[in-house]
């Protein structure tokens, strides 16, 4: 175990639930990175649902709270409009967050609470055995689309972005560096953030989509159907590749937190 993770990861967790070669080892170790190098160790809660994404919090030796599928952004708010204080990051997948969880998700984005969501997307559901999942692309096999999914992705971008996010940017777990920044940049932006991670699933997505369980050749594949996003151009997918970097900031958007003491305030004068 590395100096960093010697430190941060709390030894009676182990050991981790991720298969080998799978993409939220690396998000983890990035993470650790992240709240290391800013310093905010103590003033950090993690907040996640239910899959194997929603597991990479857990074994930080941090405030954790490991709720139910669907649900980490409302146990998130709560915590939030408490203890206003704190820095929040949300782990979730892809079901979690914008299959079950997807109504939570707008709505947090709409009130532009402080919160960071960092969304693995594997493209599956992973934990579950391999069904289809709202970001499965069109005419993937998968357990419950063995004859190709007959259902269009989200445009995560577009759904979370277009919901009132105001901090958007999108990584590989192939980009290890490039992800630390945007968690850094994501954490530190007042409102709502939302980091993707494009994250390789060997044994599921692997199996059934990719036609290889090699994560070497997973990340590739993710490389080669991505594009790095050029600042001032318009966050599209193109001929089917996604947009990778810092896709989308707006500041001085008012916050919910801050709407909150306001009106508390505006109460207690009258
Ligand atoms: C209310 C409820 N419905 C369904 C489940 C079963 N379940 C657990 S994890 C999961 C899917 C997780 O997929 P994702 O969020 O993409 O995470 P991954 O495992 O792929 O990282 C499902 C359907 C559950 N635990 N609770
Ligand atoms: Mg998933």
């Amino acid at each position: 175990m590395n100096k960093l993770a010697e430190q941060y990861i709390r030894k009676e967790a182990l050991p981790l639930i991720f298969c080998p070669g799978c993409g939220d080892g690396t998000v983890l170790n990035s993470f650790i990175r992240t709240i290391d190098e800013m310093g905010i160790r103590e003033d950090l809660a993690c907040v996640s649902g239910i899959g194997c994404s929603s597991w990479t919090p857990v074994y930080l030796d941090v405030d954790v709270l490991h709720t139910i599928h669907g649900r980490a952004i409302p146990f998130a708010e709560g915590l939030k409009v408490s203890r206003p204080d704190k820095k929040i990051v949300v782990f979730t997948g892809d079901g979690d967050g914008t299959g079950i969880g997807g109504n939570h998700l707008i709505h947090a984005a709409r009130r532009n609470i402080d919160l960071t969501v960092v969304m693995l997307t594997n493209n599956i559901y992973g934990m579950t055995g391999g069904q289809k999942a709202p970001t499965t692309p069109m005419g993937a096999i998968t357990k419950t689309s063995p004859r190709g999914n007959d259902e269009r992705p989200f445009d995560v971008y577009n759904l979370v972005v277009g919901a009132g996010a105001t901090f958007f940017a999108r990584w590989t777990a192939g980009h290890p560096v490039q992800l630390e920044k945007a968690l850094k940049d994501a954490i530190n932006h007042k409102g709502f953030s939302f980091v993707e991670v494009l994250s390789q699933c060997p044994t599921q997505a692997g199996r059934s989509m990719f036609n290889t369980k090699d994560p070497y050749k997973m990340i590739q594949w993710y490389k080669e159907n991505t594009y790095m996003h050029k600042k001032g151009d318009v966050a599209k997918i193109k001929d089917g590749k996604m947009p990778l970097g810092t896709l989308y900031v707006e500041d001085d958007v008012v916050e919910y937190t801050d709407t909150l003491q306001s009106i508390k305030e505006e109460a207690q004068c009258k």
